[in-house]
């Protein structure tokens, strides 16, 4: 069992108001909060150790190189990657697409095939169709069902020997659909193709393990985990990351420069130009540290208990549709009132104190398969409580009442 009321006492941000009534934070999947452990982190860096890393003799560089360096030890430990050279320390989730999209460039060729599934966030397209542009070759997309599920039968059909690289994520942002990544992984190394896995939204709520899922890239934000903003991870298997061309060039990534020649850093430097996020980096290790002590089994736990009150309460309200009703799924709850805009709702419930996402969450593609604008959108996190979803509960009836 969780000690909720102990957690709660981690977020300062949790006892503030809004518009005079108590936060609920509930737009957990677009960013989590930051518990005072990981602030006190940031503080002690900008307080005691702020120098630039790898570079310099003096004792603040070498401090602010070796926190850093641990850093990439913890979320080395925490995915089960074989080797720290593995993780790659980037801005987020976005860059590190951007980054193996980039390196694609130069191993794919016209009429090769790569693979996307219907449920992705815009981050794990976009960067994929202009690589397509650049490259000729052809995106396939893996289509979903009413639930908001992967329909597998048609991933197996559109594989075959021309398919070069799968990319799908763990967890839907917008419908909380748990993906069957281990099979997506298997069936795409069947016919020799790589896969990269998006575990923005799984991340919060699982531990994976890079060496079990035999995945070649996983990529997430350390915001999401109680992490701060601008730094995430690449895990990829050292023989993909040493194929790939650098991302950048810059300091840092180098090993000889002249003007005749430049050669490159090993890994992971080879693909970390330019001075890191280090505060964020270090911050990243002690989130995972402040997750890992309370314990992933427990949060997911508590988490499906959350998930199971409020869809059942969100579905006592007359005319309320939730959109994602896969069996698979984790803390995200998306629906709509009928004929209600999702923006109406979301806005009643930000003067009543309730922080939700409303709109089509960075993945139109799904809100035009449903042929709806978008949803609102609450998602929970291991320190909300049921208290807070029966405010939500009562902040929608009101919101039905005065916009119907
Ligand atoms: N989703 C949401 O409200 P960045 O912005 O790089 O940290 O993460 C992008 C991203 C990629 N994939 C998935 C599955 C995501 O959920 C996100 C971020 C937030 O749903 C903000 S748009």
């Amino acid at each position: 069992m969780l000690d909720i009321n102990k957690i709660r006492k981690d977020f300062p941000i949790l006892q503030r108001k809004v518009n005079g009534k108590p936060l609920v934070y509930f737009d957990n999947a677009a960013t989590s909060q930051t518990p005072q452990q990981v602030i006190d982190v940031i503080v002690d860096y900008y307080s005691n150790y702020n120098a630039n890393i790898h570079r310099g003799v003096h004792t603040l560089s070498q401090e602010a190189t070796d926190k850093y360096e641990a850093a990439r030890n913890t979320i080395q430990k925490h995915f089960n990657a074989k080797h720290s050279y593995e993780i790659i320390l980037t801005a987020g989730t976005t860059e590190s697409i951007n980054l193996v999209a980039s390196g694609f460039a130069s191993i794919l060729k016209k009429e090769d095939e790569i693979i996307v599934s219907a449920l992705e966030h815009h981050s794990n397209i976009v960067p994929w169709q202009m690589l397509c542009e650049k490259t000729g070759a052809i995106l396939k997309v893996i289509p979903m069902n009413q639930e908001g599920e992967l329909e597998m039968d048609s991933y197996t059909e559109l594989l075959s020997d021309k398919t070069k690289l799968v990319f799908v994520n763990h967890i839907s942002n917008a419908l909380g659909t748990i993906n069957p990544i281990e099979l997506i992984i298997e069936q795409a190394h069947n016919v020799g193709a790589a896969v990269l896995i998006d575990g923005a939204q799984a991340c919060p709520h699982v531990k994976p393990d890079v060496q079990a899922l035999d995945v070649d890239f996983y990529v997430t934000s350390a915001h999401k985990i109680c992490g701060p903003t601008g730094v995430g991870m690449l895990y990829g298997k050292e023989e993909w990351l040493t194929k790939l061309p650098p991302y950048q060039g810059g300091g840092e990534m180098i090993d000889q420069v002249s003007f005749e020649k430049t050669t490159y850093a090993g890994l992971p430097h080879k693909f970390e130009a330019g001075t890191p996020n280090i505060c964020g980096g270090i911050a990243f290790g002690a989130a995972l540290d402040y997750m890992n002590a309370i314990g992933f089994d427990k949060i997911a736990n508590y988490e499906n208990e959350l998930l199971a009150y409020g869809t059942k309460r969100l579905l006592e309200i007359e005319g309320l549709k939730i959109y994602g009703t896969s069996k698979n799924k984790t803390s995200v709850i998306s629906f709509n009132l009928q004929g209600i805009h999702p923006y109406d709702v979301g806005t009643l419930l930000d003067k009543m104190g309730i922080a939700v996402r409303t709109g089509h969450h960075c993945a139109q593609p799904i809100m035009t398969f449903y042929n709806i604008p978008g949803t609102v959108r609450a998602s929970f996190a291991f320190y909300n409580t049921k208290e807070e979803i029966d405010a939500l509960i009562e902040g929608v009836k009101k919101a039905k009442m005065m916009l119907s």
